[in-house]
């Protein structure tokens, strides 16, 4: 017998595959005893769940290597998926939907006398992310698998994720997250497949044996990247894909050398610097810190991940010159785009190939997803630390940057300001390296990720390349997993759409349509709203639970959920929740209808506005939620550390969505998506995705309020003086005079000073602007919430016409236009 029919026959006795509830409920105790080395008497709810993990493990494992092995068979076009950030979020619950045995597992391990729910609570969330741009890349991963396409994602395993955020009198507070304490089940590290990865030092000419002048980096140090594998299993399919995730070990050499010179101390602590490559996760969102570690985070799991691709292209006997045919490499935003970079290095240098033919299996190779417009947010590396970091890639970067130039020299005849607009390097002060530059010369295909957005891009921030190559431009709005986002976070709501719909709408969110000839039955109707009374009922517990604030179920629940960010106005529905306490203080009698507003997102710990943001709506909570005179009727909430699981919860218990960024400034949003098939309504700016979620379930059944991205610009271009609105707005001012005069800093005037003087002098966000109207449009909200079966009906149709927004649509765009990958179905050994 071969090796191979040996282990195919195992497979298949093995209790570790078989899903039939007996079989389980052994492998449970076995690994109960066998893996984690306890006994039910002394086994604790943490043990419960690693041996429930490692059980589903090994059955989401046999997929893992079926996979593997149809993959290895045939050589197909595989997606690699660049991201510094994926914020995946636990992986039990996941992997049961996905695995089709939620119901049975919850079975039995209630046999044994557990509760399924108590032990998907213990898993630590992977926080490997910051906001929209990690969860994106996570939502994209599951799609893939679900679609049956071979791909990796390749990324960072940071020991520290985002940290895990605690309100202190008001304030975040900051404490580390310390995501691997337990151990992580879910990762198989592979040392086998470890790289080394070159750093700093100096680049040097040579003549090689040819008489050809070539030139060789010498590198100063070396880190070895060591990938941790973790299974990706797709939805009711056979595929089980990988995300790859490096982490940074010291290499073993240079610590013998020093230590044979006696410094021990010296040896250890060069292991230390080399392993805080991957330490921990910088927690700005849309503010790039330029920091010389952080490219050297970037260029480490960039140059791991490159050199793992050509290891699998060569164990399938490819040759190097057919890189682009195997691998269609996508760059989550910049942060992997020093791979250019990289992969020219590796063709030029290390292959010998010519430069042209470099470039060109290159740019074949690359696609570039953009997600930010924001001046702030575009990463440049100054000179001087690149080339300390990366001398060679430098060198290379000129030269592309040259070659380049000429072309556009060519092409805008005598126009030299499109060329030092054009330029890899910003020359306009200090020098840059613009990452944004080199990812759209290196790609063959640019996408903006969302329809304003990408528009805007052709339009401001990349309109000299879109002017010289119109035809790499796409636009694909993004997505997300209809699995964790609506089978796993609201259970009772698909359970109504199994008896009404059937389960098909899991793998095909379009199905949801069929929903609509419902929203009109009565019956229908009444479920509906008992189903999000319920889910608003454990997020009320949830709620006293994590702030000791109790708060009506029976209330509007409103929710804003994101990263506290200016561009994104928090402060906007605070002035407006002031507001409404205003008016309720003047006539104790006014109509106010009950609401609870929930916020929850983090601020980046050097962002202290965004901190003072917070302060600011945990103060207006201590004002309102004691105030006798409102008795209930408005409540303010902070709910701390907003994460995937936090989200899990806070999605289906919200009945109004706040997306009310400034037009032209949000890329896309992703929460927005989340809040639309979960029932919400929306109250929401004309921008990012938001415009076509308002087109899908249509301008009836979604609140528009403010400035179009257009509007802002010409606003701006006008003149605009937030002090003449202010004054001209009797409420406004009113509401910004009570946070002034310190109501809500027991008369402290200078606390939120800094928020009030940036609305009164620069109003960079034009707050505003924006008021009335949206002041105008939430008493427009309070209507239609009065009217219960009008609500009603619009959250059925919401959740009816936002199949649009799942992101296998995404990933089928990418997989057609970009990619161009076709599903590999994968038989079961
Ligand atoms: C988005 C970021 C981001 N855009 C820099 N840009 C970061 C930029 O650590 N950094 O340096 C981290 C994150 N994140 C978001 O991407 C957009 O703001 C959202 O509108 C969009 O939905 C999301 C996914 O495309």
């Amino acid at each position: 017998m071969s090796p191979t029919e040996l282990s195919a026959d195992l497979l298949h006795a093995s209790d570790r595959t078989s899903l039939s509830k007996d079989s389980f409920k052994r492998a449970f105790i076995d690994n109960l005893f066998y893996t984690q080395g306890k006994f039910l008497q002394v086994a604790t709810h943490k043990d419960y769940y690693q041996a429930l993990a490692y059980t589903v493990r090994d059955r989401l494992l046999y997929r893992w290597v079926s996979t593997a092995t149809a993959y290895t068979g045939q050589v197909s076009r595989t997606v690699s998926y660049l991201s510094a950030e994926f914020l995946m979020g636990p992986s039990l619950g996941n992997t049961l939907i996905n695995l089709g045995i939620l119901d049975e597992v919850r079975q039995a391990v209630g046999e044994l006398g557990l509760d399924l729910t108590d032990l998907l609570d213990q898993e630590a969330e992977p926080g490997l992310g910051n906001g929209g741009l990690g969860r994106l890349a996570a939502c994209f991963i599951d799609s893939l698998a679900t679609l049956e396409l071979p791909a990796l994602g390749y990324g960072i395993r940071y020991e520290h994720g985002i940290f895990y955020q605690t309100i202190v009198d008001g304030w975040q507070v900051e404490n580390t997250d310390n995501w691997l304490r337990y151990g992580n089940p879910w990762e198989i590290r592979r040392p086998e497949w470890s790289v080394e990865v070159k750093i700093g030092g100096f680049t040097e000419t040579y003549t090689d044996t040819e008489d050809r002048h070539r030139v060789r980096w010498v590198p100063a140090k070396t880190v070895v990247g060591v990938p941790f594998d973790s299974p990706i299993p797709g939805y009711r399919v056979n595929t089980a894909n990988t995300l790859r995730l490096w982490s940074a070990e010291a290499t073993q050499s240079f610590d013998f050398e020093v230590f044979n010179r006696g410094d021990y101390l010296g040896a250890v602590n060069k292991k230390v610097t080399s392993e805080n490559l991957t330490k921990i996760l910088y927690p700005n969102d849309e503010t790039p810190q330029g920091k010389e570690l952080r490219l050297e985070q970037q260029y480490f799991f960039v140059a791991c991940s490159l050199h793992d691709m050509i290891r699998i292209l060569k164990g399938q006997g490819g040759s190097i010159e057919r890189f682009h045919e195997k691998f269609a490499v996508q760059l989550n935003d910049t942060h992997p785009a020093i791979g250019v970079a990289e992969l020219m290095r590796i063709l030029v240098d290390d292959y010998l190939l010519p430069w042209n033919d470099a470039w060109s299996i290159t740019t074949q190779t690359f696609g570039y997803t953009n997600h930010t417009l924001l001046p702030e947010a575009l990463e440049r590396w100054p000179l001087d630390l690149f080339r300390r970091l990366l001398p060679r890639h430098l060198e290379l970067i000129f030269e592309i940057n040259e070659r380049f130039l000429h072309d556009v020299r060519v092409a805008f005849l005598g126009d030299e300001a499109r060329v030092r607009a054009l330029s890899l390097i910003d020359e306009t002060g200090e020098r840059y390296v613009r990452m944004a530059h080199l990812a759209t010369v290196g790609s063959h295909a640019v996408n903006g990720v969302a329809t304003l957005h990408s528009d805007l891009l052709k339009k401001d921030v990349l309109a000299d390349f879109y002017a010289l190559s119109p035809q790499k431009f796409h636009s694909i709005t993004n997505g997300v997993t209809p699995r964790r986002w609506l089978a796993l976070a609201n259970p009772r709501l698909c359970e109504l759409f199994r008896e009404t719909i059937g389960d098909g709408w899991a793998k095909e969110l379009d199905q949801l349509r069929r929903l609509e000839r419902h929203a009109d039955d009565a019956a229908f109707a009444e479920r509906w709203r008992a189903i999000k009374l319920d889910n608003k009922r454990q997020l009320a517990d949830l709620i006293v639970q994590r702030t000791g604030i109790e708060v009506d179920p029976e209330s509007m629940f409103d929710v804003q959920v994101k990263r506290i960010h200016e561009y994104k106005r928090q402060h906007l529905a605070v002035l407006q929740i002031i507001a409404m306490y205003h008016r309720l203080k003047s006539d104790p009698n006014a109509e106010v209808l009950p609401r609870t507003f929930i916020f929850s997102g983090k601020a980046a710990p050097g962002y202290a506005i965004a901190k003072l943001m917070i302060r600011l709506i945990t103060a207006i909570g201590d004002v309102i939620n004691y105030d006798p005179e409102v008795r209930g009727r408005l409540k303010v909430v902070f709910m701390p550390n907003f994460s995937v699981t936090t989200g899990q919860r806070i999605y289906p218990g919200a009945d109004l969505s706040e997306q009310i960024s400034l037009a032209g400034k949000e890329a896309s949003g992703t929460g927005n998506m989340k809040f639309a098939m979960n029932g919400a309504l929306t109250i929401g700016t004309m921008d990012g995705a938001n415009i076509e979620i308002c087109e899908e379930v249509g301008s009836d059944n979604f609140f528009t309020f403010g400035m179009t991205a257009a509007q802002v610009e010409e606003r701006r271009r006008a003149g605009y003086d937030p002090r003449e609105v202010i004054e001209a707005n009797p409420e406004l001012h009113a509401v910004v005079e009570l946070i002034r005069n310190g109501l809500f800093s027991r008369g402290d005037t200078e606390l939120f000073k800094p928020i009030i003087d940036g609305l009164l002098w620069h109003d960079t966000y034009m707050l505003a602007a924006d008021y009335a109207s949206y002041s105008d449009c939430q008493l427009e909200v309070d209507r239609a919430y009065r009217d219960t079966a009008r609500w009603t009906r619009m959250s059925i149709l919401n959740v009816a016409r936002s199949g649009k927004f799942s992101s296998d649509r995404s990933i089928q765009e990418y997989a057609d236009k970009i990619w161009k990958v076709t599903p590999v179905s994968v038989p079961l050994l």
